[in-house]
């Protein structure tokens, strides 16, 4: 079997990780900016003043993409380009940036997938309260608005918010993300509230401009499964799937917050500050939603613990997705199990736990349309001969296309496949350790490009449609 016509093989990247440039041509601060030069709060302090300076050599990195034969390139725009101080006055250049990255994939036939927020917020709206501030819900309209109009004849799939669970449990639980707050549990619901407002916001005024392409949101998806058959860990497991899941997809494709995590915070005080006509936005915004994103890497394994947890802070080294910590309720830890595997990172490596986590997605959301918008392995690539043989990357991507393929034919709607990275990129808190791209960028040597073995082996099963998988 082949993947269907209308299946788009694409690779994906965001701005901050990318771009460099950081001060360039009107850009205004990000929160990253600020935060990655904090001591001690990345990996050898590295930040993205520079990262792979795509913003300078995107023809060169779009040309590698067309030679690799990819359908679609996701990208992130950075708010602060367009928008340098968040709600103010609109800057010419980097609308015209991101004109020419778009242009540049057209020349070639790439689609372009385009996420608006990628983590970076302008740092003059961080200052205010960030996503706490209800004045970033406006900002966040205007700014989707500026880039329909700006791009949107060009531009037909759109991602509104890339991993808010990600954003949000580090910058405002864990520390290790800006704005750097630790147990903040009411902002933490607050903030994840008004980003999904933010969203039901840019769906409506993305479907009343009538642009006629589609829009919807990028989730983290980390299925959690109990570690035994134990009564109290399958009961941690569907609690864990609660938090970290359905809170998170329930208000984008139902429009509504599940109920037994509503009934928790009502119990502890920590109900965000809702109104009913934000609550009726989110029940009328649900019915345009047209996709929703999803970014595997690995599920969760969990137990039940019972703690009284003093504080939700993780260093910077527990902030990056290995397993171990205990949720912030201390109602359940996740765990690393003696029979899996897991990569350098520490992250499981596990087809069957993507399989039956879109089962468990079918059964709750029906046939709603699906992307797999990140997926792929952080590792640190052999060099053999000046060559990186990266074989690790391509059987863990096959691994994950195979599934997938298994997937449509049991009819769950999946459109696309983006491989996380296009290229080797800044990790957020891992410096540049850690690949994931098809494209290595020797940092020793001015930022030259090579393609990796997995570029030649992804050129080929795009091709062939995957039919060899
Ligand atoms: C996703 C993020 C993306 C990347 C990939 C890989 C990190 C990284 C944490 O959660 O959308 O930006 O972020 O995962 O892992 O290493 O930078």
């Amino acid at each position: 079997m082949k993947f269907p016509k209308d299946f788009l093989f694409g690779a994906a990247s965001a701005s901050y990780q990318v771009e460099g440039a950081w001060n360039e041509d009107g850009k205004g601060l990000s929160n990253w900016d600020v935060f990655s030069k904090i001591p001690g709060k990345t990996f050898e302090n590295t930040n993205g003043d520079v990262a792979i300076d795509h913003y300078h050599r995107y023809k060169e990195d779009i040309k590698l993409m067309a030679e690799m034969g990819l359908e679609s390139y996701r990208f992130s725009v950075s708010w602060a380009r367009i928008i340098p101080d968040g709600d103010g006055e609109i800057n010419e250049k980097g609308i015209e940036f991101y004109n020419n990255v778009i242009d540049e994939c057209l020349k070639y036939g790439i689609v372009p997938f385009v996420t608006l927020y990628h983590w970076d917020l302008p740092q003059n709206l961080e200052a205010d309260g960030g996503w706490v501030n209800k004045r970033t819900i406006r900002a966040f309209a205007k700014y989707a608005e500026v880039c329909f109009e700006a791009f949107g004849d060009r531009v037909k799939h759109w991602i509104t918010f890339n991993e808010t669970v990600v954003f949000c449990t580090l910058g405002y639980l864990n520390g290790a993300h800006p704005p750097g707050l630790v147990n903040d549990q009411k902002k933490y619901f607050q903030a994840t509230h008004n980003v999904f407002v933010a969203h039901a916001e840019a769906v409506q005024i993305y479907k009343n401009l009538r642009q006629f392409g589609e829009i919807g949101i990028t989730h983290v998806f980390n299925p959690a499964f109990s570690i035994d058959g134990k009564e109290e860990n399958i009961f941690a497991s569907m609690h864990a799937n609660h938090y970290q899941t359905f809170w998170y997809y329930d208000p984008i494709l139902k429009g509504e917050y599940p109920s037994y995590v509503v009934d928790a915070l009502k119990e502890k005080g920590l109900t965000p500050d809702w109104t009913e006509a934000e609550l009726t936005l989110l029940k009328d915004a649900a019915d345009y939603n047209d996709f929703i994103g999803l970014n595997y890497y690995q599920p969760a394994r969990v137990a039940k613990i019972n703690e009284t947890i003093e504080s939700t802070k993780i260093d910077r080294d527990k902030a990056t997705g290995k397993p171990g910590n205990p949720s912030f309720d201390g109602v359940y830890r996740t765990v690393m199990m003696e029979d899996k595997v897991y990569t350098k990172w520490g992250w499981e490596i596990s087809s069957e736990g993507f399989l039956d986590g879109l089962r468990m997605l079918k059964e709750r959301y029906g046939d709603v349309k699906l992307y797999i918008t990140e997926n792929g392995l952080g590792d640190e690539d052999p060099i053999i001969d000046g060559e990186i043989v990266d074989v690790p990357r391509i059987k863990y991507i096959e691994e994950h296309l195979t599934v997938i393929k298994s997937a449509i034919s049991e009819g769950i709607n999946l459109k696309g496949y983006y491989a996380w990275s296009v290229i080797d990129l800044l990790s957020w808190l891992n410096g540049y350790k850690k690949q994931y791209g098809f494209i290595y960028v020797d940092h020793k040597n001015n930022l030259e490009r090579k393609k990796k073995l997995s570029f030649h082996w992804y050129k080929h099963i795009i091709e062939t449609r995957g039919e060899e998988l």
